[in-house]
């Protein structure tokens, strides 16, 4: 087929010279997302490092879903499992330590058509993410966070964590841990998130279900997935995995009301390894909805003006 481009440098071309070359064709548009479409880079994670399943079965429930490809943009901070992104073929975005969430929050709010997901470590989001960790569950801006919990600092080679239970001997604590440590559940329900899970990267039916249930869910979505840290950490919580000889104890939804903050602070208070499984979700407008409301209604006061010249008056207003 000609375009008129290429009909134009055609006139133009020297007789002598050789015919340009034709166009390569256009890579057909692959009608089902697969597996092989949504793998980029090789991890270069440790052999053993438990973030390969939470990565193996994220691809999994993406294949799953089907969202269109091209809306799905994954966001990660510092740290091994903040590695995430260069391992999706999607759009990505590696940021800066800790300031995953924010970035995050800007690309939903701006883009609601966006499926957004958020990876890091227990490092990047309790400790020095942690106070963007509050803001984005409080005001329930639309996007699931998975946090591969490994009670370590894996990518600066063992350091203590938010996480690390007392007595744990890390470079920064060699003779023992002695800050108590977070509760993410807790941490996470006092914060206002509307839906929080916790799984375990061995258990992958499990993680399925709660990646599954936490993406579906209509607003800041978080699990905190156990990932072992086989070089710093190994066995950190062997007491949850039964092919070490521990118990993986599930919450029975027959028992436990999901929408019961008081129950599910309650089981919060188990310490590890606790209870895994969907401990509260509640439906309450997102951040994305409230905001897009808001513009509708100062659209409609202002005569059908646009959102750029609704904010162009109110800054005015504002000087
Ligand atoms: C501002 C800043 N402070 C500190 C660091 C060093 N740093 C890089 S990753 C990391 C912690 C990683 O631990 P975690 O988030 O638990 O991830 P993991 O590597 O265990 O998956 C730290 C402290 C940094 N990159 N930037
Ligand atoms: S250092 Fe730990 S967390 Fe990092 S890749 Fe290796 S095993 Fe995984």
């Amino acid at each position: 087929m000609s375009t008129e481009s290429n009909v134009l440098t055609a006139a133009s071309a020297d007789a002598a010279a050789p015919a340009p070359a034709a166009p390569a064709p256009a890579a057909p548009v692959a009608d089902k997302l697969t597996k092989k479409a949504l793998t980029a880079d090789h991890p270069t994670w440790c052999p053993g490092c438990g973030d390969f399943a939470v990565l193996n079965i994220f691809y999994r429930v993406l294949e799953k879903l089907q969202y269109p490809h091209e809306n799905i943009v994954c966001v990660a901070g510092i740290g091994c499992s903040s590695r995430f992104p260069y391992f999706m073929n999607t759009h990505g975005i590696h940021f800066i330590h800790g300031r995953a969430l924010p970035l995050a929050t800007g690309v939903s709010l701006s883009r609601p058509d966006l499926h957004v997901f958020v990876f890091g470590g227990d490092g990047d989001g309790f400790s020095i993410g942690g106070n963007h960790l509050n803001h984005a569950a409080r005001k329930n801006v639309k996007l699931t966070y998975i946090i591969m919990d490994n009670f370590v600092y894996g990518l600066t080679k063992k350091q203590t964590s938010p996480t690390s239970p007392i007595g744990f001997k890390s470079k920064t604590d060699p003779t023992g841990a002695i800050d108590r440590p977070i509760n993410p559940m807790r941490q996470l329900l006092a914060s206002g998130a509307t839906f929080i899970a916790r799984t375990h990267a061995a258990q992958v039916k499990h993680m399925e279900a709660m990646f599954e249930r936490a993406i579906k869910h209509d607003g800041f979505s978080v699990v905190e997935c156990l990932s072992e840290c086989v070089m710093f950490y190994a066995s950190a919580f062997d007491d949850s995995t039964p092919r070490k000889g521990g118990v993986f104890e599930t919450i029975d939804e027959a028992q436990h009301d999901v929408t019961d903050e008081t129950a599910a602070f309650k089981m919060a208070e188990n310490l590890t390894p606790g209870k895994f499984g969907v401990y509260y979700q509640v439906n309450r407008p997102t951040k994305n909805a409230l905001e897009q409301k808001w513009i509708d209604d100062t659209q409609s006061k202002m005569n059908g003006m646009t959102p750029k010249d609704v904010l162009k008056k109110r800054l005015e207003t504002m000087r």
